[in-house]
């Protein structure tokens, strides 16, 4: 299933006027407040944000799955799914491997596939949280931070593997999640776990080429219950401190305890230059794995407000090309490219938001300790409707003005069943 120029191009002629209209009056009011729109519209085209290989199916629960129809049968044809995704918007043009879930067999014709579609490999990831098929040694008891030496190698040589795998796509990035922990009281000697986890990692990370990131993410409870190894930001930092410069945190919305100020954990890894990528996705209890956007807008935004901060301001030299920008979710009700198409609107709108805060009159407002102006500065960018912004933005690039609305009238979900069929099952959890 490929979306054609022409088609994007009669679907954005239908909505010229009404966009001519609601754009030349959102710039006129930019300027009134001496906005740089051009300057916001570059950062959008460059922003790209890659979309993970194992949400590209209907998720579920330990309870059921219920697919969708149509899913993709094999890696070839999740690429092909983000090659729609990125002809509608033109802002998801990556992907990011889960291994072993979607080896590429074929490495050469799945690089061509994708530079086809204009799409490169963002950060790949690896899977010691599941045992696979022949597999030597379980990971019932953990992986890297196992008591038995052997078991601990065999999950070195899988990261190791899946370094291999990333560097014949093009990836920069390894990004290793661990399942590590305990269930019970008295089950692991949490000290001891840490340093067989550090002298894992100090393994793999003595592989990784000098332009590579090791990305580390924390997560509190799941799947185990009463500790994680790595179950929050200070000891992905403690530990990607003592591993070396290209090793940074990921912080991955979804794995904090509720309230959580996220926002203030990005500020301080970035002061630290340890901010290395992120894992999109909403919730409203934990690791939810919801669309990005739907249940805490306003968390999405601040969070955007101070990667702004950091790489306009920061001392250490942070960029939005350094940070790997990706998506973790699952869809349990939602086609999921069209709620992967909500996700990433929802991180451009975020981002464009926080691109319209006047950081010179917040800086004023902090020195004077003006609290109501600080509060005032942000809602007025928040407040703001930036829409047509990102239509433009999509217009320009020649994807879609509205990628929901010509997804429904092209009936893709309806060919890609036809051609797939209905049962299909894409890997993934
Ligand atoms: C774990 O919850 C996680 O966030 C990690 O990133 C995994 O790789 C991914 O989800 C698996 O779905
Ligand atoms: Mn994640």
């Amino acid at each position: 299933m490929k979306i054609s120029p022409d088609q994007i191009a009669s679907h954005n002629q239908k909505h010229s006027v009404r966009h001519e209209k609601e754009f030349t009056l959102l710039t006129s009011l930019f300027s009134e407040r001496g906005v740089d729109t051009e300057r916001i519209i570059s950062h959008l085209t460059d922003f790209q944000v890659a979309v993970p290989s194992w949400a590209l199916g209907a998720g579920g629960t330990r309870f059921g799955r219920f697919s969708i129809g149509g899913e993709p049968r094999n890696l070839q044809e999740k690429i092909e799914d983000v090659g729609v995704l990125h002809a509608l918007n033109r802002s998801s043009g990556a992907i990011s491997l889960h291994i072993p879930w979607d080896i590429p067999d074929d490495p050469k014709a799945i690089k061509q596939k994708a530079e086809e579609l204009d799409i490169r490999f963002d950060a790949v990831n690896s899977n010691t949280f599941q045992d696979q098929p022949g597999q030597k040694h379980s990971y019932k008891y953990g992986s890297l931070c196992h008591t038995d030496e052997a078991v601990r190698n065999q999950a070195i040589e899988h990261n190791i593997e899946v370094i291999k795998y990333g560097e014949m796509l093009g990836s920069k990035a390894i990004t290793i999640w661990l399942a590590d922990g305990s269930n019970f009281p008295g089950q692991q000697n949490f000290r001891k776990a840490l340093e067989r986890t550090l002298g894992s990692l100090e393994k793999i990370y003595d592989k990784l080429s000098s332009d590579w990131k090791m990305l580390i993410e924390y997560k509190p409870f799941e799947p185990n219950f009463y500790s994680t190894v790595i179950p929050d930001w200070g000891t992905s930092h403690l530990l990607a401190s003592k591993l070396g410069d290209q090793a940074k945190t990921l912080v991955d919305l979804g794995h904090h305890l509720p309230n959580t100020n996220i926002e203030q954990i990005v500020a301080v890894l970035m002061m630290e230059n340890k901010l290395g990528g992120f894992h999109f996705n909403d919730s409203k209890y934990a690791d939810d794995d919801l669309t990005t956007g739907s249940i805490k807008p306003y968390q999405l935004f601040l969070i955007f407000c101070e990667l702004v901060e950091g790489i306009d301001n920061g001392k250490k030299k942070n960029s939005f090309s350094s940070i790997d920008w990706m998506i973790d979710a699952s869809h349990n009700v939602k086609d999921p490219l069209e709620d992967l198409l909500q996700s990433v609107e929802a991180i451009n709108t975020a981002f464009t938001k926080s691109l319209l805060v006047d950081r010179k009159k917040l800086g004023q407002a902090r020195e004077e300790n003006d609290v109501a102006m600080a509060q005032e500065i942000l809602q007025d960018a928040w407040q703001t409707d930036v829409r047509p912004l990102l239509r433009e933005n999509r217009i320009r690039n020649r994807a879609a003005a509205e990628p929901i609305g010509l997804y429904r009238t092209l009936n893709v979900r309806k060919k890609l069943i036809e051609e797939r069929g209905a049962d299909t099952t894409a890997t993934g959890l």
